[in-house]
């Protein structure tokens, strides 16, 4: 029996490439010379799209697959995909969630005190020969403080853990209240900012939040305020943050997530008061396999069963 024919949209990690090629006809439109023309001539012949968060799916490559019957997609934000393009042809989405919780939220915790303690940069302070001229400058204390998070689902849960055992006051903010948790509910993001010592931010990416980190929002966390950003770039108001690092006028930040990747502010690379990572929160060999084998997993379901193992939500 021929091999059920699988797109590959752009680059994936060795291992997930490798489990393609073993157990699927898999084609990688990345690396036709001519995709267009690839895509005309063998589009209609792939049942499901392989792709990630670089890559996306646009309507435009979902019409260029009439016989497409999934788009498994690697990485639990997928605000890359057309859901809405999808759902009018019908084609259903999966995405990662769950096996990235634990290590996005060490990131998450990681970033926090880096951005408070001045992890990284007494590091630098250290090579450059400057503890021998004095002492690294006191930091602010993280146990005990007060923790907003912007976005309660399954990350912010994982976060929230993590954050008990540090003594914090947490309370969040998202559209509706969270079942089953005592934390405070805070329906305004601004109300949130201001009350808490840190705001972290893991909202889902996508229209719907963009900029919901705006210059209000930032102004009401104030100059002894941090804030974390693991979610997406587009959630943060980014010119408006980088004014307030530059001007001293939130105490700092500890991004994984920006605007336009890999395109870092260059602003932001002389400040001591913000950490900058390269969007690794996820970037373990046990959570990328684990997401790898999730993608497959999804493949199979839907070639065995006609449906996907964890299907993203219907677009409201
Ligand atoms: P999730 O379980 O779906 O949680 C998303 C949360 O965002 C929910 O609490 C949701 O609550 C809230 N939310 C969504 N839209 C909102 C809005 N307009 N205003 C306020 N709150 C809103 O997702 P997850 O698995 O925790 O992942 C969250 C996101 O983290 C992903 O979508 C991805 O973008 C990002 N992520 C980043 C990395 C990284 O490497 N840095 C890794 C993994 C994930 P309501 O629906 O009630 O508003
Ligand atoms: C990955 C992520 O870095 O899951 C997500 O939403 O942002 C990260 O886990 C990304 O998906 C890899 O393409």
């Amino acid at each position: 029996m021929s091999r059920p024919r699988v797109l590959q949209a752009g680059p994936a990690m060795r291992a997930l490439e490798a489990a393609l090629a073993a157990q699927f006809d898999c084609h990688s439109l990345a690396k036709q010379s001519d995709p267009k023309r690839f895509l005309a001539e063998q589009g209609s012949t792939f049942e499901a799209l392989v792709t990630s968060g670089k890559s996306g799916a646009d309507g435009a490559l979902m019409d260029a697959l009439p016989a497409l019957k999934a788009i498994t997609h690697f990485g639990v934000g997928y605000d890359t995909v057309d859901v809405t393009a999808a759902a009018q042809r019908g084609i259903p989405v999966s995405n990662t969630p769950d096996v990235l919780n634990d290590c996005v939220a060490d990131v998450a915790m990681g970033l926090l005190i880096d951005a408070a303690r001045g992890l990284s940069a007494s590091d630098r302070f250290v090579r450059r020969g400057n503890w021998l001229k004095g002492p690294f400058p006191l930091a602010t204390r993280v146990s005990g403080k007060k923790l907003g998070i912007a976005g309660l689902g399954r990350i912010g849960q994982a976060i929230a853990k993590r954050a008990q055992g540090f003594d914090m006051a947490i309370r969040y903010h998202s559209r509706r209240p969270v079942a089953g948790i005592s934390f405070q509910h805070e329906p305004s993001l601004a109300a949130l900012a201001d009350w808490c010592d840190f705001l972290v931010v893991i909202v889902s990416g996508g229209a719907a939040t963009k900029h919901l980190v705006s210059a209000d929002v930032i102004r009401a966390l104030g100059p002894k305020g941090y804030l974390i950003n693991v979610s997406r770039g587009s959630v943060v108001d980014e010119a408006a943050l980088v004014d307030a690092l530059v001007n001293k006028r939130i105490a700092g930040a500890g991004l994984d997530v920006f605007e336009d990747e890999p395109n870092v502010p260059q602003a932001l690379m002389g400040l001591d008061n913000v950490v900058l990572l390269p969007h690794l929160a996820s970037g373990t060999h046990e959570t990328r396999q684990a997401m790898a084998d999730l993608v497959m997993a999804n493949l199979h379901s839907i070639f065995d069963t006609g449906k996907l193992l964890t299907p993203v939500p219907a677009p409201a």
